[in-house]
């Protein structure tokens, strides 16, 4: 069993707190019953930014904003101008996975928790690359199996017009063998419209314990009837998981929205749901938090951050 670091500089981490999760009725459960609500930030693609997967880079995130959990966004296709995993070949799939192995040792060391994320998004079925997702959890999760901060999540933001029953088709298979290696860690299953249609997943859950449905928001772009949409569903029964947020618009770009994402934040507190904030990279994206001069991968200092990032502490708390 590898051991997830329960005290660090005199205090109890978020694992040390919490120990291994769960699922009970509609909330993310620590192992003395009590609800968990995880914060965090999301790697933009591994592919394109490993840089930043480093002990210092994500200790110092850590530290400097408080965060109880890291998404690992491992996109399966090829996007700008990089590939995925789905169509990479043997040796980008290692460097990858063995990324992914560095990073949630990192995560362990500090005690916090780590999202391992299927990043589908232009492949927008996952039923696309579920080949290719079946190929990497089987040979992911026994590595990843004596770690107990891992989350998986199995589909980022099905979209287009891929359906519930789509989803479930793949999930029907993925999920299996995922716990087939790893039998009892908490799943994060993605829904229609890019992860925004949980009402569809409460109408009709899997069968399986230990699952949680994503719902992601942009605050610029997804206002009230995506709060009713979320609220709603969670009424119905469906553990909601915000694994993607942004506090610009869906393109991940265009300004920043302090008073939707405010109401989002506010909502999610009050219904304890986890969430995690998309990315940590310098693009020149109102979303990046870091500024698109900083090209460093540790050291940070205030004026590295962006807009977005000075925002973070914020957030976390
Ligand atoms: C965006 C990145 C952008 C990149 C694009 C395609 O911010 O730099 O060019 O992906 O790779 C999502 C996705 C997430 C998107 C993000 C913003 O999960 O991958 O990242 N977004 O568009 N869903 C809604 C918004």
């Amino acid at each position: 069993m590898q051991t997830c670091t329960a005290e660090r500089n005199g205090q109890l981490t978020p694992f040390g707190k919490h120990g291994k999760l769960h699922i009970e009725g509609t909330a993310l459960t620590n192992e003395h019953g009590q609800i968990c609500q995880l914060k965090g930030i999301s790697t933009h693609n591994l592919s394109l930014y490993p840089e930043y997967i480093t002990q210092s880079c994500i200790t110092e995130l850590t530290d400097r904003f408080d965060l109880s959990a890291f998404r690992l966004a491992m996109y399966s296709a090829e996007a700008d101008d990089v590939k995925g995993y789905a169509d990479s070949d043997d040796t980008h799939r290692k460097e990858l996975e063995e990324l992914i192995l560095s990073a949630v040792d990192v995560c362990a060391k500090l005690g916090i928790y780590v999202l391992v994320d299927w990043h589908i998004l232009l492949d927008y079925d996952p039923n696309m690359h579920k080949d290719a997702a079946i190929t990497f959890f089987k040979s992911i999760c026994p590595k990843l199996k004596s770690y107990d901060n891992v989350i998986y999540e199995i589909c980022n933001e099905p979209n287009m017009d891929t359906t519930w029953a789509q989803i479930t088709t793949y999930a029907n298979e993925v999920i299996p063998a995922i716990r087939a290696i790893d039998p009892d860690k908490v799943i994060l299953v993605g829904t229609p419209v890019w992860s925004q249609r949980v009402d569809e997943a409460a109408k009709a859950p899997l069968s399986y314990p230990n699952l949680a449905y994503t719902l992601h928001f942009y605050a610029d772009t997804h206002r009230d009837e995506l709060r009713q949409i979320m609220t709603d569903a969670i009424a119905n029964g469906l553990p909601v998981f915000v694994s993607e947020f942004g506090i610009c618009d869906a393109s991940g770009n265009g300004p920043v929205n302090d008073e939707q994402t405010n109401l989002w934040i506010d909502l999610l507190n009050r219904y304890q749901i986890s969430y995690i904030l998309w990315n940590l990279s310098n693009k020149n994206e109102t979303s990046a938090i870091l500024a698109p001069i900083c090209d460093k991968i540790k050291g940070f200092e205030d004026s590295d951050f962006s807009e977005c990032g000075k925002r973070v502490r914020g957030y976390m708390q």
